[in-house]
């Protein structure tokens, strides 16, 4: 096969606009697949790189992590799929080897971690480049791109009947939130659950609380145009920390009874992180931080916060093992179980990506789909 052209949402630098144009992409190689993106989400986490905050954001960077495709051609070697497949690219592969895989105890295959987050590929150089100058991948996916090479142990191959310009969202955030709940809390039936932020993340823990039949749900934001969608997806409380003039874990502890059994923090502020371990009921209270939070910046609390019974956890992809557990969610979702066009609030062209990072720091987006 020979190298190809893409049409592609190149980030030349921190902060500047994504520029649409057409790179040169390499064919893949032993172990790697190409893909045609058919439909991308933009999440935070985008945007949170492109800031500049992001001590493995390298540029110039293709972003995106959040996509639905087709396989388009197979790199030697590659077993697990077939031209044509449906899937969804994972952030989080699954080697099935190496020893996290191994473990059972967690989803976070290491197998690529190192090259993924130099914005390498595994063999440690990159398939894009422009004018000769190499562009870097993003979470070893770079979905802003009509074509991509993805490692053939981060794919998920899905049903065909999903829709890929839907399903692109349990990619990340849907699924992040989803299996928050499910997986690292575990949420039980008559548990009282606070999410704090109330983005595609926090909406996904509040549908996954839902899903686990919480008593009570306590959705948290600063922006109230969020409060109608929690509502309808099922909150049984909103709270406006800007209409307190005390800590926002004070009033929640006292609207609780002295506290809920899990609270998720989803926004990446490092004191939000504080309020949602401290709202926890003492004794047994679980917070999980799913937010992503700035280089050099840190959580603190009192330790006696821990000593009493409060435990602190975190989530990377809800904990949710891309290859074999992914296709299940897909096909929940084709069961009606939970839904996903509340999340999807624009659709733009791939030409008009900046503009869907605006909607979400105006904070009038939940998630822009991209189309190609
Ligand atoms: P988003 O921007 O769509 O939503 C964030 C929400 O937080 C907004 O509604 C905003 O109004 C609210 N918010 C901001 N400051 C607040 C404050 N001080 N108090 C209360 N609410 C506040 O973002 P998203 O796409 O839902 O992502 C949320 C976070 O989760 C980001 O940090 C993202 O990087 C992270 N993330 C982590 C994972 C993971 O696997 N751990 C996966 C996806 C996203
Ligand atoms: N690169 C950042 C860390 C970013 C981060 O925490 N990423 C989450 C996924 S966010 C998806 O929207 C994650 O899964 N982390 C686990 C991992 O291995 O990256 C930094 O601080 O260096
Ligand atoms: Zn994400
Ligand atoms: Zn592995």
């Amino acid at each position: 096969m020979e190298a190809i052209k893409t049409r592609a949402a190149v980030a030349w630098g921190p902060g500047q606009p994504l520029s649409i144009e057409e790179i040169d992409l390499l064919p893949p190689r032993r172990g790697e697949v190409l893909v045609r993106i058919v439909a991308t989400g933009v999440c935070h986490t985008d945007a949170f790189t492109l800031s500049g905050r992001d001590p493995e954001g390298k540029f110039p960077i293709i972003l995106g992590h959040e996509g639905g495709g087709i396989v388009e051609a197979l790199g030697e070697g590659v077993t697990s799929v077939e031209v044509g497949d449906h899937v969804i690219p994972l952030y989080t592969p699954e080697c099935g080897q190496c020893k996290f895989c191994k473990s059972g105890k967690t989803n976070l295959c290491q197998a690529i971690r190192a090259t993924q987050g130099q914005g390498l590929m595994p063999d440690g150089t990159t398939r894009f480049s422009k004018g000769g100058t190499p562009v870097y991948h993003y979470m070893g996916t770079s979905t802003f791109s009509e074509y991509t090479v993805i490692p053939e142990i981060a794919l998920a191959k899905i049903s065909r009947e999903a829709p890929l310009e839907k399903v692109c969202l349990l990619g990340c955030g849907v699924t992040t939130g989803l299996g928050a709940v499910a997986n690292t809390a575990k949420v039980k039936a008559g548990d009282t659950v606070a999410v704090f932020g109330l983005g595609g993340i926090g909406l996904a823990v509040i549908i996954g609380a839902v899903l686990a039949k919480a008593g009570r749900i306590l959705a948290i934001d600063i922006n109230p145009e969020k409060f109608e969608i929690a509502r309808q997806l099922g909150a049984t409380d909103v709270v406006n920390p800007k209409d307190y003039d005390k800590p926002i874990q004070d009033v929640i502890v006292e609207m609780t009874g002295g506290g809920v059994d899990f609270s998720f923090e989803c926004i990446g502020n490092v004191k939000v992180m504080r309020s949602a371990l401290e709202c926890c009921h003492k004794g047994w209270g679980e917070s999980v931080i799913i937010g992503v939070a700035g280089a050099g910046e840190e959580i603190c609390t009192r330790p006696f916060q821990l000593v009493t019974g409060r435990v602190w956890r975190g989530s990377a992809f809800g904990g949710v093992k891309g290859r074999t557990e992914l296709p299940r969610y897909v096909q929940r979702y084709l069961d009606g179980e939970f839904e996903l066009d509340t999340f999807i609030t624009h659709t733009m062209g791939l030409e008009d990506i900046n503009k869907a990072f605006d909607l979400m720091h105006e904070g009038k987006s939940i998630r822009t789909v991209i189309h190609f």
